[in-house]
This record gives structure tokens, sequence and C-alpha cells, in this order.
């Protein structure tokens, strides 16, 4: 059995310093570009991005001194052009070059015999706007903000297409783009509105207006960007052309001069085509990605008026790209389509066909029509590498060829991408560069989609922002596809939708050489798989004893990389959707709150919540007449408050005081580290600061918990309370502790307080009620007028 090696070498060398010092220095000595960049100072923490931009504007106007004072011209005449062709949803596994046993890609198989093919390319989150955001900053999810498809893109941050322009690229992008805001950092943008269209497509304009453009999406985003390369690129400036794809995203609609490719022609299956997911997650049986019970009469099996099977049919989405098509392409899709369908209504009304057979048509349907849809993607990259030609361009441009995530081609019974499994999780990346990348390289080095950011602004001898968490390739590009010796040997990988789309639960991990992670947060359970002995990742063997010490191994090693990340659960808003109950809470109180009128307002979780239960006599005693508010939720963490702030849990209402006691989950479901806990907590007072200035918030220390003071989760409290009891001002934010209420003398807790040395009894919340009033009433709360109430 291996051992997975503790000292793992970390991806970057420091927290705060992507670019390795060698690296730094190598930048700093390309003489064209004449500048001596600073060493990074690896003890210091990061600049803040204000400094930041600041330094690289500093540097921006210092390049473009150094290239007029030295004659520029020459000098950017070495930055290559980027040429960047990108692509949704395409998976690896349909790809000639990496060894496509269902189709043939022969453009796209050209890029990587006249360069290099990256077998370990891996997406950070294996989702469309999310994989975008991390190429553009070269940042994970978690770091640039764009967590999940319904986020906005934050396009003041730093991002890849600025720097370039800061030394001297023209930058353009056509196609899809996916990010809600516009694009910011290009001098040319003509993008698809969301998740556009296959069928005579709109476009959005750079003055915001839209046009329509006859056709094929994946024709029209060629034309434009040939077009843009002929008619529209400044000669005298190197480029970066971002042509973007939709295809082949579902529903996988093809051009009509696909239509009859792999007629009468049966694709392979994929070996777990029947998966039944045992020997996993619990949640995997979940999903709602299947072939057999996901899988839309009208929009994915391309059948039209009512599903006569729902049996085996989802109903209730309609083809809607047949309807944006004119007469002349319905009748040509009728005719492709029609005969097919109307002899697969009859199997089926004559019982001929068995639910396995079901799902084998399903596949074929599926499967063809994707694969058509790669075809106008294979065809669009011949011609622009044609072009390329003609024009002389090819041996001054870097083409890379890439699509945000993989997809299940079938493989666990699915269509869709999001968990962390091979076909999702791996991302095509070739790459020409002419003179540099030696023809036919094949690399095995773990790459991401952070990566690419640092690369392009190395080849473009762009300084490398400090936040910047990606490597660059070049050093692996120049070594013939080669791992540098200091390269990272884990990638890291997180997925945040939750109870959305295709419900699949948020999951993050790691990928090593042999090994899989993953950590499940909804029901904090961890699946581990060998991909040495288990390629098709079908059986965890995270309670395996053989593989014990892997699994404590690669747990340390999935902790060093959330620390080197500053990725942080407890600070990343989260929903909790999923969970009927949650949900049901979440909009009660929230409606509470928009219509009252509240002073006292208690944020919390089931401690919290609980002063509707074992608190109820106390409550009624101490707040009833006080238009006080209870928004705790049962089994909330950190990350669930901060994500109902944000989502109008506080209704309009401007509490005079806010009692907040958060965190004994973020110890109970996941020991998880103090300063992490510590700073959820933090942006829970930073978003109550920002969205009601005149709440004063009482943060109490989180209640001890277990039995005895040895407990090590009481321990971890204590320990968050230490970091948070700093977060006090005496203005805005008051703190106290009042744990010791809840001790015996011995520094035990009584079951007389704490049943299950957890939650309150009522005399537990008659002594948190007794120890806070002083306090409120100072911080301005009335005074009950009930007769019991202390004064
Ligand atoms: C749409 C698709 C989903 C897909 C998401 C995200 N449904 O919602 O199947 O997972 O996009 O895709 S569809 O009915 O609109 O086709 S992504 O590539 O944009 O992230
Ligand atoms: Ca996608």
């Amino acid at each position: 059995m291996e051992r997975v090696l503790d000292n793992f070498i970390l991806p970057d060398k420091s927290l705060h310093c992507v670019a390795p010092r060698r690296k730094c220095d190598k930048i700093a000595n390309r003489s064209w570009v004449g500048i001596v960049y600073k060493e990074n100072d690896l003890t210091q923490p990061p600049p803040p991005l204000q400094d930041h931009l600041m330094k690289s504007s500093i540097f921006s106007i210092g390049i473009l001194l150094v290239c007029l004072c030295s004659g520029g011209a020459d000098a950017v005449a070495k930055q290559p052009n980027i040429l960047f062709i990108f692509s949704d949803d395409h998976a690896p596994q349909a790809i000639g070059a990496y060894g496509s046993k269902i189709n043939q890609t022969p453009n796209l198989d050209r890029i990587a015999k006249e360069g290099a093919v990256f077998r370990h390319s891996f997406c950070a989150n294996s989702i469309c706007g999310p994989s975008r955001a991390c190429i553009l900053t070269g940042k994970h999810s978690y770091l640039n903000g764009f967590l999940r498809n319904s986020d906005r893109f934050d396009g003041s941050q730093t991002t890849f297409p600025k720097l370039l322009q800061q030394v001297g690229y023209q930058t353009a992008i056509i196609g899809k783009w996916h990010l809600t805001t516009d694009p910011v950092g290009f001098d040319h943008w003509e993008i698809l509105p969301g998740q556009g269209s296959y069928y005579n497509p709109d476009f959005i304009q750079m003055d915001r207006t839209r046009k329509a453009y006859p056709g094929y999406v994946t024709d029209i985003i060629t034309d434009r960007a040939l077009q843009w390369l002929k008619e529209q690129r400044d000669p005298d400036k190197p480029f970066v052309l971002m042509c973007q794809h939709k295809a082949p995203h579902r529903n996988w609609s093809p051009p009509s001069r696909y239509f009859s490719l792999y007629k009468g022609v049966d694709i392979p299956e994929p070996d777990t085509l029947f998966d039944d997911y045992s020997g996993r997650s619990e949640l995997l049986k979940q999903n709602e990605m299947t072939l057999k019970d996901h899988f839309f009469w009208g929009w994915d099996a391309k059948q039209k008026g009512e599903n006569p099977f729902p049996k085996y049919f989802a109903s209730g989405l309609a083809n809607g790209e047949y309807r944006r098509m004119n007469s002349e392409q319905k009748a040509q899709w009728d005719a492709a389509y029609e005969p097919e369908n109307q002899a697969f209504i009859e199997r089926m009304k004559a019982g001929e066909l068995s639910d396995k057979d079901v799902l084998r048509w399903k596949y074929q349907r599926y499967i063809k029509d994707y694969l058509r849809c790669i075809q106008a993607v294979d065809d669009s990259v011949g011609s622009v590498l044609d072009y390329l030609d003609e024009s002389k361009l090819a041996d001054d441009t870097i083409v890379i060829y890439s699509s945000d995530q993989g997809f299940y081609l079938g493989e666990h019974g699915w269509y869709d991408k999001r968990w962390m499994f091979e076909e999702s999780l791996k991302m095509p990346f070739l790459i020409r560069w002419p003179g540099v990348v030696e023809p036919g390289i094949e690399s095995t080095a773990m790459i991401q989609n952070i990566d690419y950011a640092p690369t392009f602004l190395e080849v473009a001898g762009a300084p490398v922002p400090e936040e910047i968490q990606g490597r660059s390739l070049v050093p692996i590009l120049k070594n013939k596809g080669k791992a540098t010796d200091d390269w990272r040997d884990a990638i890291y990988y997180a997925y945040y939708e939750n109870g959305a789309s295709h419900n699949v639960p948020i999951h993050d991990g790691i990928r090593t050489e042999r090994y899989k992670l993953m950590f499940f947060p909804r029901n904090r359970e961890w699946n581990l798989f060998d991909l040495k002995k288990d390629p098709k990742e079908l059986k965890s063997v995270h309670q395996d004893l053989a593989y014990s010490e892997t699994f404590s191994g690669l747990k340390r090693q999935y902790h060093k990389i959330h620390q080197l990340y500053q990725v942080n659960t407890a600070a990343i808003p989260a929903s909790r959707l999923d969970v009927p109950h949650w949900r049901a809470r979440d909009a009660a109180i929230t409606q509470k709150a928009r219509k009252g009128n509240f002073d006292l307002a208690f944020i919390g979780d089931s401690i919290t919540q609980g002063w509707e239960g074992a608190g109820d006599a106390i409550w009624k005693e101490f707040y009833a007449d006080r238009h006080a508010i209870n928004l705790g939720i049962s089994g909330d963490r950190t990350e669930h408050v901060i994500w109902r702030l944000q989502h109008g849990n506080l209704g309009k209402m401007q509490p005079k005081v806010a009692v907040v006691m958060i965190g004994t989950n973020n110890t109970g479901h996941l020991q998880q580290d103090p300063t992490e806990v510590a700073a959820g907590v933090k942006r829970i007072l930073d978003l109550l600061r920002e969205s009601r200035p005149d709440t004063k918030v009482l943060l109490l220390g989180i209640f001890p918990r277990g039995k005895n003071p040895s407990d090590v989760l009481r321990k971890n409290n204590n320990e968050i309370n230490n970091e948070i009891k700093r977060y006090a001002d005496g203005k805005h934010i008051h703190y106290m502790d009042i744990g010791s209420i809840f001790l015996e003398a011995d520094g035990t807790i009584s079951d007389e307080v704490m049943p299950d040395y957890l939650h309150l009894s009522k005399e537990g919340y008659a002594r948190w009620a007794k120890a806070i009033e002083p306090k409120l009433q100072a911080l301005g709360v009335e005074p009950s007028v009930h007769a019991a109430s202390p004064q």
C-alpha cells in the first residue's frame, strides 16, 4: 500500500506569493521588458487590493515608458498573441487527442500534435460561471467571489485581460461569457446573453444593444472572431482573443450539416451507464441528473408534444431551440429527427423496449447530439487555425483549447457535471506555442484553470500579482511538459451550489496523482478513491482499514491546502435550502422580519431557536412585550447566518440591539479551526455593520459545551471566544462571555442546565436572560413592563 506523504509540496511557495522567487526573478530578467521587479517578501502579508492595483498601474506606466524609450515596437513584437478557444462542457473523453473512443476531432488533435496535451488538467469548480471567473482571476472561487452560476462577477477585481492591456495587448472576447456583469478589461466584446441560444442567437454589443444573427451559434462565433482578427485587430499590438463557444452545452442542439452524423451507428456506452450509486456517499442517490429519471421529453430527447411516457421521461421542458428556428431550419430538423422519434414512440407503444433499452435509446440520442455539436466546434478550430496560417500569424500566436469543465457522457448514468468525479473534474487543455512547446508533448503535470492567468501574464511579460493563486505553466511548457520539482502534487476543488439544478450537494476535496478525497458538509461525510485500483470511482475506501493511514494523510493534506488557499467555509455564505425544515423556517422568520418593527433580534443556531422551545416561558417573561424576534435556526453554522443576512433575513427592521451567538456547530460538525470560525463571526459582524449601521451588536461568547472542561469541543469554543472577543469596539460591538453561568464550581456542566451538554434547559435560558439584561438596557432596549422582568 502506498503511503501518502505528509510533507507534500505546496502548490505555491507561500500563502501570499504564488510566484516562487525563481519565477519572479525570471520575469524580472526578461531584458526586453527591462524592468526589475521588487522581489516578493514572503514574510509579509499580502497587500490590500488597492495597493496592488496601484502597484499594477505603476508597473504599467513603467512598462509603457520602457517600451517608448527603447523603440518599444521591437520589444512589444516579442510578446506572442494568445488565441484562447474555449467551449462549454466539452469533456476530454470526447477529443481524439485524449483518446476518445466515441468521436474524431481532427482539428483539435492538430493543436495537440503541433503542441502539447495536458492529461491531468482540472477545474477548480465544475460549473460554468465559476470556472470562467477562476480563469480570469487566477483565483479559486472563494477568493474571486463567483461561487455559483447565480452570482455576479465583480469586474472591478484584477483579471488577466486588464493586466495584459497594461502591457500593450489588445484584448477581445467573443461568444459565451456567462458572468452576469459586463466584461471589463476588453477592448472589444460581443457576448451571448446568459447561456445564449444555439439557433439564431442574440449577442449583446458593447453599447448594451442586442443584435440577432441568423444561423448556428458556433458558426456565428467563429465568423465574428475571424472578422475581428481580420478587420478590428490592431496589427501593431499583440492580441489576446477569447473565442468562447456555447456548444456543446445542454440542450446539445447540433447544426443541420451534422444531423446525419452517426446515423445508424451505435456509439459505445460507458461501463458505468447503469451505476447504482452504491459504495459511495449516500448523497449520490439524490442526484437529479440521470439519463434514466431526469431526461426531458422535449428539451433533451427532442421529442415534440405531450410526453406520453412519464414513467421514462421528465415532462415540462419543451425544446426551446426548435421554437427559435425559422421555417427552413424547422423543416430540416423535422426531416432529421421526426422519423426516428416516431419509430421510437411506436416501439414504446408496442411494448418492445425494456427499461434498459429505453435508457440506451436516451444515451444514443444524448451522445449523438452532443458529439454533433462538438463536430462544429472542431470545424471552428479548423477555420481559425487555417486563418492563422493564411495570415502568417501562426508562428507568433499561442493557441489554446479548453472548456469550462468536463462532462458526464453517460458515465455514472449522468449528463451534466458538478460532482468531483474524474469526468467533470477534468478539463481539456491543448496548447500550441511554436518555437517554445515542442510538438507532440504529453504532460501529466497537475494543472488547473487558476493557472491560465499567470501563464498568460508570464508569456506577455506582465507582472504576476501576488494575490493570484495559480502558477504559470511556462516552466512546464519549456520543460517538455514535465512538472518542475517544486510543482504541486495535489489540486483543490470546491463546488458551492446547493439545492440548485441537479441537486448536487456542496462538496470539496483534493486530488493527488493517485487518490481523490472528497468531503460533503451536508452530511459531513468523506469519500476516498484509489484512482489506480478504481479509476471509475465506484467504491469509496474511506472506511477500509487498509487505507486508514492513507486516509489520515490525505485529510492532513486537505486541511493544509485549505490553509494554503485561504479557503474558509465558515466565511463562505451557504444556504441549507435542501433541508425542508430549514427552508420553511428561513422563509417564516424572514417574513416576520419584513412585517414587524423589532428592537431586539436574537441571531444564531438551535440554542437561539430554543427560545421557542425550552426557553419559551422565559422568553415570554423577558421579551414578549419588547419587540423581540428570534432568528435562530437549528443546525446553523456561521456560513448559514452569513447567507441569511445576505438574503433578506433581517427584513426591513433596524433593531436597537442584535444578540449574536453562533459557531458551536462549526465546532460540533467540523471541529473547525477556531481562527476560521472567528473569521465567519467577523463576517457576520461586518454584514450587520454594513446593513444596519445603527444597530448595536451584543456578541456573546459561544456557550460552553460537553460535560467536562476537558471536552475537546468546549476547548474549541473557548479558542473561538479568545479570537472573537477582540472584535468588540465598545461602540457598535459589545462582547460578553457569560459561559461561566452555566458551569458548576468544578467547571462541569450539570444536566439541569444543559440536558445534552449543549442545549439549554428552562433554567439555562433563565440564567442567559438574567445575565444579559443589564447590558441590553444599557444598549438602549426599553425595559419590560412585565412585572416579573428584572429592572
Ligand atoms: C442549465 C442547464 C443545466 C446546467 C446548467 C449549468 N439546464 O441550467 O443542465 O447544469 O445550465 O450549466 S438547461 O435546462 O438550461 O439546459 S453551465 O455550463 O452554464 O454551468
Ligand atoms: Ca459549462
